[in-house]
């Protein structure tokens, strides 16, 4: 497969952790999230040797291969090679992305563990095709590791242009409040296949996502008709500066501003004299003459 993963797909990414699933095999939890709905799966085994490593990605790559799901393998650019995975995810303290790319080739998928707005932005400039966001939540599947907390989930969700899954301490009685902070995708480990039906799990997170998904979109449109009412009550109009261009307006705000350009259901950031505006406070960021505006827009996937 070609690295033109459809992200749209890409909703639940889940991780192999046979330590949560004793009796049971991997490939068959495995098919289980795929009947769930999983849209990506990862092989990750810190303990077994590679030769046993590189044994369970070729047979997961023939199971996802019969589910049409991306497969990626952690750690190992090597075995992601040798099973014809369709990528590897790195952390930190890793392989680089430049090293995982010369031996990899640009066709296949480089994913990378992110803990800070810092990280994010440096896979990107790397080239990373996606990242992980988190641990958001402590959890026993990386122990020892600091939670990110919803608030780096936010700043990614504003900043971060490639596609990105909120991970870490994930389950369907807290994934609420990170796709509130603004993920779309997330991904989860021991809450599915520790489980006792991770099919279910998964569908019950992939029904939470799409309730996020359609709350937001009724949110923009309400946004949307409160602004167009917001517009200048006097009817005066205003002479911004918008991304080095001038710009008449009778926006009485940036929201306003933002509906009449057609951009408020946009992926984007705005900066005011320098300083981002959250989306949260574009309804009450009043709009001045001479203001210095620069929208930004994102071109990738979130
Ligand atoms: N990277 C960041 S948190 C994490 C990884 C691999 C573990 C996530 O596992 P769980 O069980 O969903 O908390
Ligand atoms: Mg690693």
């Amino acid at each position: 497969m070609k690295r033109r993963v459809n992200w749209d797909l890409v909703r639940l990414y889940v991780i192999t952790a046979e330590e949560n699933h004793p009796g049971k095999s991997m490939t068959d939890v495995m098919e289980q999230t795929l009947i769930g709905g999983a849209g990506m799966l990862q092989l990750r085994n810190k303990t077994g040797s590679k030769a046993e490593v590189l044994e369970q990605a070729r047979a997961l790559r023939v199971l996802t291969r019969r589910y049409g799901v991306p497969f990626i393998v952690n750690d190992y650019p090597d075995i992601a090679l040798q099973a014809d995975a369709d990528g590897v995810h790195l952390g930190q303290g890793d392989t680089s992305v430049q090293e995982a790319r010369a031996l990899l080739g640009d066709d296949k998928i480089i994913g990378v563990s992110t803990h800070c707005i810092e990280h994010a932005m440096q896979a990107e400039r790397d080239g990373a095709d996606y990242i992980g966001v988190g641990p958001v939540f402590p959890t026993a599947t990386k122990p020892g590791k600091a939670a990110v907390t919803t608030a780096y989930v936010s700043e990614a969700a504003l900043r971060v242009n490639i596609p990105f899954v909120a991970i870490g301490g994930i389950t369907p009685h807290n994934a609420q409040s990170v796709i509130a902070a603004g993920a779309k995708r997330l991904c989860a480990v021991s809450a599915i296949v520790g489980s006792q039906n991770p099919a279910e799990v998964c569908r019950e997170l992939l029904r939470l996502l799409h309730e996020g998904e359609r709350l937001l979109e009724g949110a923009d449109r309400d946004a949307a008709k409160k602004a167009q009412r917001r517009l200048s009550a006097d009817g005066a109009s205003v002479t911004v500066m918008l991304n080095g261009n001038r710009y008449d307006t009778r926006a009485a705000n940036l929201e306003a501003l933002l509906t009449e350009l057609g951009q408020l259901d946009k992926r984007l950031v705005a900066e005011l004299g320098g300083e981002i505006v959250p989306r949260v406070r574009f309804h009450e960021t009043a709009l001045a003459e001479g203001q210095r505006i620069e929208l930004i827009q994102f071109v990738g996937g979130g």
